[in-house]
């Protein structure tokens, strides 16, 4: 029994040698060939080509190497195995991390005090409290509901939009197309961490951001998208910061990654880009749990975190 990692975009090295470490006995191959003649039972994967899994008979179940499954669902090929994704402490904390990061760099002015520093200019900015902030959090799963408690630590109202009903601790919770214009009209900081599906797909655009709430106490509305680039349309997003709807923007993530060179992003002054980078997939915590799960599938368990293919999460 062999064990298949395809990745795009990366050199699979680092993710080879932490499944190896995690389970020594196991044969883990790159690339199909390399299996001589014994079969692929399962697949660990970021972005494979079309069409590839649909070419091993033997597979049982296919891990993505991200919490997203949108790369993996995007290949029309697929075949009719559970999809696993990754759930695990050290990326909702890597997240939350970001998050924070964000939320507070806005919050605090970063933005208007670098631009100062630049200048040598000393002026104490207006700041409001944090309890005076609501930030809205789009997505209240793993990594939203972690996201949300650490931002209540700090002191921000906090509430959540998702697809179904839910009751987070604290936080004031929305659900559904219904919800979603008491929850935009209630959020200061817009916080994306949504997946990227069929029913997301460009959900950050000019209707959503004309209803964004515009007298906030920091002087306008501020986006931050950890989730997806494809919830974006990047053209709405522009013209809402050049027409001052938005106030800032945090982006992680772009419909076209690595984002190109010629995108106004870029240089937009009220921009701020990381490429990709909120919450990376360390292998050395992640291999392990995918090994794990692979050991446990094969004792008749059942695989946790496994994928509701009809909602594209
Ligand atoms: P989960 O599946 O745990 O949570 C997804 C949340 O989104 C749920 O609350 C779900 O609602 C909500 N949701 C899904 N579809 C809709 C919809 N149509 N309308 C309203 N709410 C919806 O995912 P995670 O929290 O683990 O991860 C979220 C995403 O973060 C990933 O899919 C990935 O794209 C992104 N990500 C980005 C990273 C980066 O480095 N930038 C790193 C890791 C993840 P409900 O609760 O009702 O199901
Ligand atoms: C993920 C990602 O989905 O890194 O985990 O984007």
């Amino acid at each position: 029994m062999a064990i298949l990692l395809s990745v795009t975009g990366f050199d699979p090295s680092r993710w080879w040698q932490a499944l190896h470490e995690a389970a020594p006995e196991r044969r883990i191959v790159v690339d199909a060939s390399e299996a001589g003649g014994e079969p692929i039972d399962y697949a660990v994967v970021w972005k494979q080509p079309p069409g590839l899994l649909a070419t091993l008979p033997e597979l049982k179940a296919i891990f993505s190497l991200g919490a997203g499954v949108d790369h993996i669902l995007a290949d029309r090929q697929l075949p009719a195995v559970p999809i696993v994704r990754i759930v695990a402490d050290d990326l909702k904390e890597r997240m939350s991390e970001y998050v924070v990061w964000r939320v507070l760099d806005h919050f605090r002015r970063g933005r208007a005090y670098r631009q100062q520093q630049a200048q040598k200019i000393w002026h104490e900015r207006m700041q409001p409290a944090a309890r005076e902030i609501t930030v809205g959090i789009m997505g209240l799963g793993v990594l939203g509901i972690d996201a949300a408690a650490k931002l209540q630590v700090l002191g921000f109202r906090v509430s959540g939009w998702s697809r179904g009903e839910k009751r987070v601790d604290g936080v004031e919770t929305f659900a559904g197309s219904a919800g979603l214009g008491p929850f935009l009209a209630a959020s200061d900081i817009l916080v994306v961490l949504l997946p990227l599906t069929a029913d997301t797909r460009g959900i950050i655009g000019e209707d959503l951001l004309a209803r964004l709430k515009r007298d906030t106490p920091l002087g306008g509305p501020v986006l931050v998208n950890a989730g997806r680039g494809g919830l974006q349309d990047e053209t709405a997003i522009l013209a809402a910061l050049d027409e001052d709807r938005l106030m800032e923007a945090s982006l992680d993530v772009f419909n076209v990654e690595p984002l190109p060179a010629e995108s106004r992003l870029w240089s937009h002054p009220k921009v701020f880009v990381t490429p990709h980078a909120a919450a990376l997939s360390d292998p050395d915590a992640l291999a392990p749990i995918i090994m794990r799960q692979i050991a446990a599938h094969e004792r008749g368990e059942l695989l946790d975190n496994v994928v509701d293919r009809q909602a594209g999460y």
